[in-house]
């Protein structure tokens, strides 16, 4: 019997899908460039219905057609020029395969890099889907949540497949087609970007309460208890757990003994590049990434502590008070850091005319990924109320919850600022949330500075729209 479907990368993610696959009863074949891990992999896992293979050619031959070839390797290539291992593997592919064969790539691979393979292996009269997977080792093993990109009709021959290894959320799986050529991996890229935010401000409130003086243990038991409430999501879960792991040697809370360097792979910096060029403001993804990188430069930040100075902290407000306060700011922050790379994607999704459902968007992430999270149903709810939302802010259930939160919000804000704890994802919500309701912001004195000396003109508030004027502004000396 040939099998249904094949997988190329044995690594981490490659055995958890495979695996995944295997148990909703098809049969999948298995290939990795080195081969004794395929032998392993396949020994490890006994009447299973996996075929391992040793060479491609045996590998493609082995798959029923039209083939479902699915790369789980290794993706670095950022630029058209780059050529990475996603690519080796289709360039060895490609001459074995037939025509309408289907190729996905469930890397973490660049969207404009899955463009040009979409155009390139159309062009050899192959089928391409480029599918963000996100959920991690797990979540590929048990369900993860699936945002593939490609053409409707090759979407429709892989729906039966990638709809039973989805996660499931009251019923409803996981994966939906998000749209042609790059979309699925632009849609996972935003999705990193918006776990960049929702991980540095539950670090900001973890660095709140630790300079209050609450305990590891303390903390742990907040975080837990936050995870039944409106902040229940996977990364307060894991927060909670995290804090209360105990280091085997020491007894000492790990997460204290863990260096304060974050690491990351890119593609939260991909987020700031692509909202850059498409002058979409996420100041809290912005302020998320920079908080790995200047977390990273700690030899710089161990010198400068005992140079530059600041306030003694000195927290004075009531431990319980303080938790309510300090859920409020992450909540409304949540939302904010959710209103601006959903915003993200429906200007480049309409730039690009993706055609993109914000809310089925949403509802995929409600399961399987590393954001999943209870107030996600309420995301879907918006977009579902109205698809044309202009921002996340203004949907009725979120602008009562930014009404309600704003003041403890504020008062974290201010709390942190005035102890010199450093808040950049909170301090950043607020201060969109503050532009944006601006009726009136000091753009005016901005524009005055820039016919002053550029000569830019500028409209009037007392004249059409559109109409340009300058001043002749007296001359500066010196
Ligand atoms: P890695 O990203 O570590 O890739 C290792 C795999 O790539 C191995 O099977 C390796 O084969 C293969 N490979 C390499 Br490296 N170069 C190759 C080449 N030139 N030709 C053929 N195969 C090659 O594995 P991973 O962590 O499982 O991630 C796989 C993909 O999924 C990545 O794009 C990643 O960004 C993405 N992803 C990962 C996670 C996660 O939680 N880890 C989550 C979501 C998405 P070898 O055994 O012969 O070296």
């Amino acid at each position: 019997k040939k099998s249904d479907f094949g997988l190329i990368g044995l690594a981490v993610m490659g055995q958890n899908l495979v695996l995944n696959v295997e148990s909703r009863g098809f049969q999948v074949s298995v290939f990795n460039r080195t081969t004794s891990v395929t032998d392993e992999f396949v020994a490890k896992h006994p009447g299973k219905a996996l075929v391992g293979c040793h060479t491609l050619e045996d590998f493609v031959q082995s798959l029923a057609t039209p083939r479902k070839i699915h790369i789980m390797v290794k993706s670095t290539a950022v630029k058209d020029s780059d050529r990475d291992a996603v690519d080796a593997v289709i360039e060895q592919l490609i001459p074995l395969l037939d025509k309408d064969d289907i190729v996905i790539d469930g890397g973490n691979s660049f969207y404009q890099t899955t463009e040009r393979r979409d155009a390139y292996l159309a062009g050899k009269g192959l089928r391409f889907i480029g599918a963000g997977v996100s959920g991690g080792e797990e979540g590929a093993r048990k369900g993860p949540s699936i945002m593939p990109g490609g053409p409707a009709s090759t979407w429709e021959v892989m729906k039966p497949i990638f709809e039973s290894i989805a996660a499931k959320v009251d019923g409803e799986p996981c994966v939906i087609h998000i749209g042609p050529g790059g979309a699925g991996h632009y849609v996972k890229m935003i999705h990193n970007g918006i776990e960049y935010g929702d991980m540095q401000l539950i670090c900001e409130a973890y660095n709140i309460f630790k300079n209050a003086g609450f305990t590891t243990d303390e903390m742990a038991a907040i975080f837990n208890e936050w995870n039944e409430g409106d902040l229940l999501s996977y990364l307060i879960q894991i927060s909670g757990k995290a804090l209360e792991q105990k280091d085997p040697e020491t007894g000492k809370p790990i997460v204290e003994l863990i260096v304060d360097k974050a690491g990351q792979k890119g593609t939260g910096q991909w987020t700031l590049l692509n909202a850059a060029e498409n002058a979409v403001v996420i100041s809290t993804i912005n302020a998320a990434v920079e908080a790995r990188i200047l977390s990273s430069q700690k030899k710089q930040r161990v010198a400068a502590s005992t140079q530059l100075t600041g306030p003694t902290v000195n927290i004075t407000t009531d431990k319980k008070e303080l938790v309510k306060k300090v859920h409020d700011a992450l909540y409304a922050s949540k939302i904010i850091s959710y209103a601006q790379g959903l915003d993200l994607i429906k200007t480049m999704g309409e730039k690009k005319q993706w055609g993109l459902d914000l809310g089925r968007i949403a509802a995929i992430w409600r399961g399987g990924c590393i954001i999943r999270a209870k107030f996600l149903n309420r995301i879907t709810d918006a977009y579902r109320t109205n698809s044309n939302l202009a921002n996340l802010m203004l949907d009725p259930f979120f602008k009562d919850v930014l009404s309600k939160t704003q003041q403890n919000w504020r008062e974290v804000v201010s709390i942190a600022t005035l102890n010199g704890i450093p808040v950049p994802a909170f301090s950043a919500s607020l201060g969109y949330y503050d532009s944006y309701r601006a009726a009136r912001l000091p753009a005016n004195l901005l524009q005055a500075q820039r016919d002053f000396f550029g000569a830019h003109t500028y409209e009037r508030t007392d004249k059409p729209e559109g109409q340009m004027f300058h001043t002749e502004w007296p001359e500066v000396i010196g």
